[in-house]
């Protein structure tokens, strides 16, 4: 007989009342989150940056192949590099390659190409995308779903670090492939995003900005 690959497994059994209870709370928990994008120079503990990662990895992705991988800056010098380069970017951006429908879009955000929040906010994230994996034979290996996998593990990773008391910023400068450089990662790796993690300034403020009702956004047949 043909071995299975399937094992028991203890699943919760909590009650339908705890079950609506967490279901709530984690919602009110949530529901608490705002992107900052300005960041205390206050560090966080490594550690909670680690535990968020480790949840991030516990993600589910297409065959379980995992396509992410997690590069965690702090050193000054590297983080300059990576301001420059995302700000030369941006710089054109903001100046000429976005059109004016989406430059309007961002209005409310009051955002521009300034940003020290790479070299201020106490942990920046860089999020790597495997587009193919490399076998021991060196052979290329197909990855099912690769970018709804790792969509999915940022936002569990989003979720972790909010849940930790800290606050995030997700950055996606356009191309990205300068972190490849800077970071030296293999070129099967694509940036998928920056996430700058850390603790917000004193003064931060918030777009004043309202998510949709549940009514708008479901719909039960
Ligand atoms: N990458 C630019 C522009 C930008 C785009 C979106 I969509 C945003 O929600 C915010 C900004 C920037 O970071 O400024």
């Amino acid at each position: 007989m043909k071995k299975s690959n399937f094992i028991s497994y203890k699943f919760s059994q909590i009650s339908e009342e705890e079950s609506i209870q967490n279901s709530e709370e984690f919602y009110r928990l949530m529901k608490t989150r705002r992107t900052v994008r300005t960041f205390s120079k206050k560090k966080a503990n490594d550690e909670i940056i680690k535990n968020c990662i480790k949840t991030a990895a516990s993600a589910p992705s297409g065959a379980n192949q995992q396509p992410w991988h997690f590069v965690v800056v702090t050193d000054p010098s590297i983080r300059k590099k990576i301001r420059d380069a995302a700000e030369k970017e941006e710089i054109e951006f903001y100046s000429g390659r976005a059109p004016e429908e989406w430059l309007n879009a961002l209005k409310k955000f009051e955002t521009n190409e300034v940003k020290p929040f790479l070299e201020e906010a106490s942990h920046l994230i860089i999020v790597f995308q495997k587009s193919y994996d490399i076998d021991s034979d060196g052979n290329k290996l197909k990855i099912y779903y690769s970018k709804e996998s790792v969509g999915i593990s940022v936002g569990m990773l989003l979720t972790a670090i909010h849940n930790a008391g800290l606050v995030s910023l997700t950055h996606t400068p356009s191309p990205m492939n300068f972190l490849n450089t800077i970071l030296n990662r293999p070129e099967n790796e694509k940036p998928f995003l920056i996430i700058a993690a850390g603790y917000p300034a004193d003064d931060t403020k918030v777009p004043d900005i309202k998510k949709k009702s549940f009514e708008e956004i479901t719909t039960f047949v």
